[in-house]
């Protein structure tokens, strides 16, 4: 289905654009099951193949957990969206969740993810947020610095404290099921969750093709998980590209993003 124009223009000029009611009531109930399954399974390893963070609980490499993550990264909703973004060639960079814990008294630091600048072809980071949980103005919405994907400035570079409200913040608030696509070279991050239950989101996070995975796909991904995915999947994680290969192996001899 073609992205309106609406939306195109959302993500040009604001940076983001939330698709109203796109996981269904049942889904959305089985990815919070099996995400608060995980955690408790996890403990405090929860998170630890990418990085652990105070004030949220947080899940990592969910393509191998479970064939309802591997239907979420091939959305096909999100993906037209994300071409939008990043033009028709990109790959999963990572699959996480985070679940902002109750009654917390920091925001997340506003971020651009993987710390990425636009180079000189364009945009290359592209963020899907899976409203698992209501996003109210209370409970650790995302906050988002709209049009900031345009200023070519990473804000730990530009602000004094990025954990510090922005005056030109606004909250993106939304109804469990709603999924918001984000240019994430867009100055974001989770909000303080003031209210007495936590607020869980995945995050299918893709790059562009000439750019390296947040997680190295092909050495999270146990064999048999890799065996058994369709060809799309196979196709988004870059599991049959030698480039992408020389990239990883890169990134881990670099703590690259880490
Ligand atoms: O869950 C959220 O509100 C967004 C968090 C985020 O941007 C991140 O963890 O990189």
């Amino acid at each position: 289905m073609p992205v309106p124009d609406p939306h195109r223009r959302l993500l040009d000029e604001r940076g983001y654009v939330k698709l109203e009611g796109l996981i269904v009531p049942e889904r959305r109930r089985r990815l919070a099951d099996r995400l608060e399954a995980l955690f408790t399974a996890e403990g405090r390893d929860a998170g630890a193949e990418f990085r652990q963070e105070p004030g949220a609980r947080r899940l990592a490499n969910l393509v191998d957990k479970g064939e309802l993550f591997v239907e979420c990264i091939l959305e096909p909703r999100v993906l037209e969206h994300v071409a939008v973004v990043l033009g028709p060639r990109f790959k999963l960079s990572s699959l996480n969740a985070r679940s902002a814990n109750a009654r917390t008294e920091d925001a997340q630091a506003l971020h651009v993810d993987a710390g990425a600048l636009p180079d000189e072809r364009g945009y290359w980071v592209c963020n899907s947020v899976w409203m698992l949980d209501d996003f109210t103005p209370a409970n650790g919405a995302l906050r988002v610095v709209p049009g900031s994907h345009h200023w070519h400035r990473r804000p730990q570079d530009a602000l004094a404290d990025p954990r510090h409200p922005h005056p030109e913040e606004e909250l993106v608030t939304g109804r469990a099921g709603d999924v918001v696509v984000m240019n994430s070279h867009l100055w974001h991050g989770g909000a303080a969750n003031r209210t007495d239950r936590p607020r869980l989101a995945l995050h299918a996070f893709y790059c562009r093709w000439d750019k390296p995975q947040q997680q190295y796909q092909k050495a999270l991904l146990r064999p048999e998980v890799q065996a058994a995915l369709p060809a799309a999947a196979r196709a988004l994680l870059a599991l049959d590209d030698p480039a992408n290969d020389a990239m990883g192996a890169e990134a881990g001899r670099s703590g690259f993003m880490k």
